[in-house]
């Protein structure tokens, strides 16, 4: 009888031993998971599309990015000097202040110069989804005013 009862002690026991190891296990790979998941947030996906402008066109456009991401225009002029200039809040949006568009970069509202031949990278983060207008700010010829485009952040 007391025999059995040691027995049964010991498997408890050796049970709550397998029980630490494998929480232990557990949490040692959670651990490694949410650093991989930390240490590859700065890889984040960016996506790059050229672009192209003439009289007095922006192509492709609208176009199309995914919310969230890294989005890096090269737009290159094709005919002579064009301009660039995004508004930086969707369009229909009735506050300024609400950015949807994370320019890294200083000349967040610039107009951005795109000399003929030579790419012009622009870099922002499409935070919110929604319309973003964009046109020319660069005096190009007779049909400068309708030189616009768009740029669409998916939902
Ligand atoms: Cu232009």
């Amino acid at each position: 009888m007391h025999r059995i009862g040691c027995r049964f002690h010991g498997g408890i026991k050796l049970r709550s031993v397998f029980r630490i190891a494998w929480l232990f296990l557990l949490s040692g790979l959670t651990v490694t998971a949410g650093f991989a998941q930390l240490t590859s947030q700065p890889a984040q996906e960016v996506q790059v599309i050229e672009m192209t402008a003439k009289k007095y066109e922006y192509s492709p456009s609208p176009l199309h990015v995914k919310r969230g991401g890294k989005v890096q225009l090269r737009i290159t002029a094709l005919d002579r000097t064009h301009g660039f200039k995004i508004n930086l809040s969707p369009d229909g949006s009735d506050k300024k202040s609400d950015l949807g568009l994370i320019f890294s970069s200083n000349n967040n509202d610039d107009c951005f110069k795109l000399e003929k031949g030579v790419p012009t990278v622009v870099e922002f983060v499409a935070r919110t989804p929604g319309t973003y207008s964009f046109h020319c700010c660069n005096r190009c010829g007779i049909g400068h005013g309708g030189m616009k485009g768009q740029i669409v952040v998916e939902p």
